[in-house]
């Protein structure tokens, strides 16, 4: 193995634990690459400062890696095999989970060999953190695929103090009572000591789920939870909401190159009057089907001109292998074939369809090309695109319309508000934006850039440590 491997081995006092590593490699022979993203952002620092370690999948089925060093870090493999990531993976995380959290836009299957292989490998990811943290450590367990993990750690380990960060949506009381093993799961969840939410809606509606299917009281978020001695200790279920790397996002709308970019794409694009964008992974929560139909129909209805408007939409691919993700693909790609076959022109097309990735200066450069951001999601735990695109207009110009059903919403007040389902008021949101007065649009951003600043995602792990660090000791 490399020099990566030196220090490997070494206990650790913070731990992270998450589905994937943040680092990535194409190729067994190939180098870690470390992942884009702002959870690795914030993160790395605070392991580098404390020599910490980070438990997670490295992203190829089969792989058995050992520990190693990686920027000051070490990273811990947990395993997983083409069969865990089918039931484990895209089962019971993404096709269980993933839609019963987000209000079942989509409806979520169970299947008892999904949740066996579940719990099976939460056991794995809990064997793994408890064998790398040192005496007292703090391990911070991230996202929905881990549910179970606080609980099955505490047991392992009594002394380590454990954090837990859901980045999706928590649903309401009634949705959430439907899945098989809901005791389970909010057994599982209260094994940390602090449970982190994107809003303090979701924070709600878990203790409203400990309360009526666990019995435990709970109080201005504190749960008592009943210990194995006959004691009691106190869980925190609060509200964190998670940020980007703002100053970043910042730095790179400056670069000149950056925004030499952003004048070819609308070029490219033949220099319409306006250029709407949306950007997602190709996912049924985003709402991408409600902002074509508004769309399309503003052009039918003769609001909009092809002539004058472009749609940028980058559907970056995602959970391929999951059946409800190739039917939607299906729908979106008819819907923009139509589209654009109803109201192109030889020079000028309607919607400007991207099913690809792309580096993040070409992001940024698109962020900087767009006129008005469409964020239409029908359920989102917070929405980082709708923060990027406020980062990144350092011109000051530029409009977001925002779902109300984004945990971004609570926070990005001066965006144009929208229920994506109200096709009517999309489309007049659409509008509003396109014919928004540059006075008007400035006054907005200036708020909304604000926010964005002040509360990064740096400011975020910050409060989250802070939290657990104070009620524990
Ligand atoms: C989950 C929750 C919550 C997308 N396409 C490309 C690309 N992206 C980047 C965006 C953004 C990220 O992916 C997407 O983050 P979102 O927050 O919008 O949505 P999810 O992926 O669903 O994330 C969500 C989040 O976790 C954090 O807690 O906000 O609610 O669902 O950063 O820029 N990046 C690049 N190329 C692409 O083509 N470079």
């Amino acid at each position: 193995m490399s020099a990566h491997t030196d220090r490997a081995g070494a206990k650790a006092d913070v731990v992270v634990v998450s589905n994937r590593l943040p680092v990535d490699r194409s190729d067994p022979e190939d180098e870690w690459r470390r992942s884009p993203g702002g959870l690795v952002a914030a993160l790395e620092p605070v392991l580098q400062s404390t020599g910490g370690a980070w438990v997670g999948w490295p992203g190829q089925p089969d792989a058995e890696v050992a520990p190693f060093r990686f920027d000051g870090m070490e990273l811990v493999p947990v395993a997983l095999s083409a069969e865990d990531i089918e039931l484990y993976y895209e089962g019971f995380s993404n096709d269980t989970v993933w839609p019963l959290y987000h209000d079942v836009i989509s409806p979520p299957a169970f299947h008892r060999e999904w949740w066996d292989a579940y719990v099976r490998v939460n056991e794995r990811f809990a064997r793994a953190a408890a064998s790398v943290a040192a005496p007292d450590a703090t391990v911070w367990v991230q996202d929905y695929q881990l549910q179970l993990v606080p609980q099955l750690l505490r047991e392992l380990r009594p002394d380590v103090v454990i954090g837990y960060f859901h980045h999706i949506p928590f649903p309401a009381y009634g949705i959430y009572a439907q899945l098989p093993w809901r005791r389970q799961v909010l057994s599982g969840l209260l094994g940390a000591d602090v449970i982190g939410f994107q809003r303090v809606a979701d924070a709600g509606n878990f203790a409203r789920a400990v309360r009526r299917q666990l019995g435990y009281e709970t109080k201005a978020g504190a749960i008592r939870v009943p210990t194995e001695d006959g004691g009691v200790r106190t869980a925190v279920a609060k509200a964190y909401p998670i940020s980007i790397d703002a100053a970043a996002y910042d730095e790179l709308a400056r670069r000149p190159d950056v925004q030499a970019r952003a004048r070819e794409i609308r070029a490219s694009l033949g220099d319409p009057a306006t250029v709407l964008f949306g950007v997602d992974r190709l996912d049924y929560t985003k709402g991408i089907g409600h902002r074509l139909k508004a769309y399309g129909e503003l052009l039918a209805d003769d609001r909009l001109d092809v002539e004058d408007v472009t749609l940028v939409q980058v559907a970056s691919p995602s959970r391929e292998r999951v059946a409800a993700y190739m039917q939607l693909r299906d729908e979106i790609e008819l819907t923009v074939g139509r589209i654009n076959g109803d109201h192109d022109t030889v020079g000028h097309t309607a919607i400007r369809y991207l099913h690809h990735s792309y580096p993040r200066e070409e992001m940024v450069a698109l962020y900087l090309a767009a006129d008005v951001m469409l964020v239409t999601a029908l359920r989102d735990g917070m929405n980082l695109v709708a923060k990027e695109y406020v980062a990144s207009r350092v011109d000051g110009r530029g409009v977001l319309v925002l779902s109300e059903f984004t945990g971004a919403a609570d926070e990005l007040t001066q965006a144009i508000r929208v229920n994506p389902h109200d096709i009517e008021g999309l489309k007049d949101a659409i509008m509003t934006a396109i014919e928004m007065p540059e006075d008007e649009q400035r006054r907005r951003m200036r708020a909304l850039r604000r926010r964005v600043r002040d509360h990064d995602v740096a400011d975020w792990s910050r409060s989250f440590l802070g939290d657990l660090d104070s009620v524990t000791r």
